[in-house]
């Protein structure tokens, strides 16, 4: 059989390329990575990701393919061997691509205008991103992980915040994610962290937290008062 090409672009810190890397590592699929510097994309990335210019892109024997929750998608159906990501029944299916959506739309937006807020706006942003995070902690009850006993398509999908919410409260300096009030999201990011392949694939705390310290202070002068 002829070598298959599976290149993947990625940058050192985002968490979408993330989601690609698990589903390839859980498949056993090997590929190769093209690390980005998004402050100066290489023209192989514009080629590839024309409309949105961003990582991940994978491509697959010539054929790209962008949007991390969409190439999630294709490797499942791409490398049908075990571990399969989604269940077979259809209404899981929709339930957990339903979810992951929600994750991209609300969690994250949400989340992340706490992170750049402070004082009384920062309290205002916290309901939503509160009322998400209840969500989320209604659909893990009773769980180990989002898509049942083990790892799969939405916890890929939510993979990002079982590392970015203690980095953003790092940063901060304030408290995002109660463990009392959210016992089953809690243990869900400590199963995921600590989970083989997971745990060996962050990028260096250290720079992340310098990184969101920039990026957070840079926001905070934008909104100053001139
Ligand atoms: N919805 C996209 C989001 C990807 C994304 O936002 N990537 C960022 C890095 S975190 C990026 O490449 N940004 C480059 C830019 O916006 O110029 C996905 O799921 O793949």
């Amino acid at each position: 059989m002829m070598a298959e090409e599976v290149k993947l672009f990625r940058s050192w810190s985002s968490p979408f390329p993330l989601r690609v890397i698990w589903a390839l590592e859980l498949k056993g699929i090997p590929y190769e990575v093209i690390l980005e510097d998004l402050s100066n994309k290489s023209s192989l990335l514009l080629h590839y990701n024309p409309i949105h210019k961003k990582v991940p892109v994978l491509v697959h024997n010539g054929k790209s393919i962008a949007e991390s929750l969409v190439i999630l998608e294709y490797v499942e159906e791409t490398w049908k061997q075990t571990p399969s990501l989604l269940p077979e029944d259809p209404y899981e299916r929709a339930m957990e691509r339903f979810w992951a959506k929600f994750g991209d739309d609300k969690v994250l937006p949400s989340l992340w205008n706490v992170f750049i807020k402070q004082g009384k706006d920062q309290e205002e942003a916290m309901v939503p991103a509160q009322e998400n995070l209840t969500y989320l902690e209604e659909l893990l009850r009773g769980k180990n992980f989002f898509s049942g006993e083990r790892i799969g398509f939405l916890d890929l999908a939510f993979g990002w915040l079982a590392n970015m919410v203690s980095v953003f409260e790092e940063v901060m300096g304030a408290t995002v994610l109660d463990n009392q009030k959210l016992p089953s999201l809690s243990a869900w990011m400590k199963n995921f962290m600590d989970a083989p392949i997971i745990k060996e694939s962050w990028p260096p705390r250290d720079k992340l937290i310098t990184k969101h310290q920039a990026l957070r202070q840079a926001h905070i002068e934008k909104e100053a008062p001139k």
